[in-house]
């Protein structure tokens, strides 16, 4: 397989659609590397170890991670799945930032953040990163997070592996418009 598409198609069934190659996730969203790259090999998608062992520590936003002994690998988060990643609710920092795009923001500013599709609302700790995320559907618009203000409220937040902020939902109180 083209080392480019491995992390697209690494996204689709790690995340979203395990059923499409035939592999299943555990709780923890792991599955083992022998059997993804076996049904990757019998779908035409050859890889071998040393090639995903590349992509995962290359990949621009270091979105897999192996287990301790490399035999099982996981997306660090994005999924859509239900599964539980067992990351521990920790004190985020005053401000957090959601890059989004003008079209839905009436919406958000009724609603608050909601995880949409996601398992969790995606937050970053820095503009330039929320930027980019909004830039994936348009001209982007970068809402602030009273993150400090929603952990002292009781809200949980989390960090993944690869620095992504989630939590469960931002309620428009919390959400400042600039
Ligand atoms: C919006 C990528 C209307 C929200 C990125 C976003 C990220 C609402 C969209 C990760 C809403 C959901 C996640 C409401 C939220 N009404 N729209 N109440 N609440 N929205 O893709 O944060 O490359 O699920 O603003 O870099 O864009 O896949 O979330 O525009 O880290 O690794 O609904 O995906 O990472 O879209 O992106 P998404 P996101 P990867």
């Amino acid at each position: 397989m083209n080392t480019k598409h491995i992390p697209k198609f690494l996204s689709l069934v790690l995340r979203h659609n395990p059923d499409t190659l035939g592999i299943t996730l555990d709780e923890q969203g792991w599955t083992e590397v022998d059997t993804l790259l076996q049904k990757m090999t019998s779908q035409g998608k050859k890889v071998t170890m040393d090639r995903l062992k590349e992509v995962v520590a290359t990949n621009d936003k270091k979105r897999f991670a192996f287990n301790e002994d490399e035999t099982k690998i996981r997306a660090s988060q994005g999924h859509s799945v239900a599964v539980d990643l067992k990351y521990e609710a920790i004190m985020p920092p005053a401000f957090l930032y959601h890059g989004t795009v003008p079209k839905f923001l009436k919406d958000i500013q009724q609603q608050g953040l909601q995880k949409m599709s996601r398992l969790h609302v995606h937050l970053s700790e820095d503009r330039e990163t929320a930027l980019r995320v909004g830039a994936r559907r348009g001209v982007p618009t970068i809402l602030t997070i009273r993150s400090g203000a929603m952990h002292q409220d009781g809200y949980e937040f989390y960090k993944s592996e690869n620095n992504v902020w989630l939590t469960d939902t931002v309620p428009a109180d919390y959400i400042n418009l600039k």
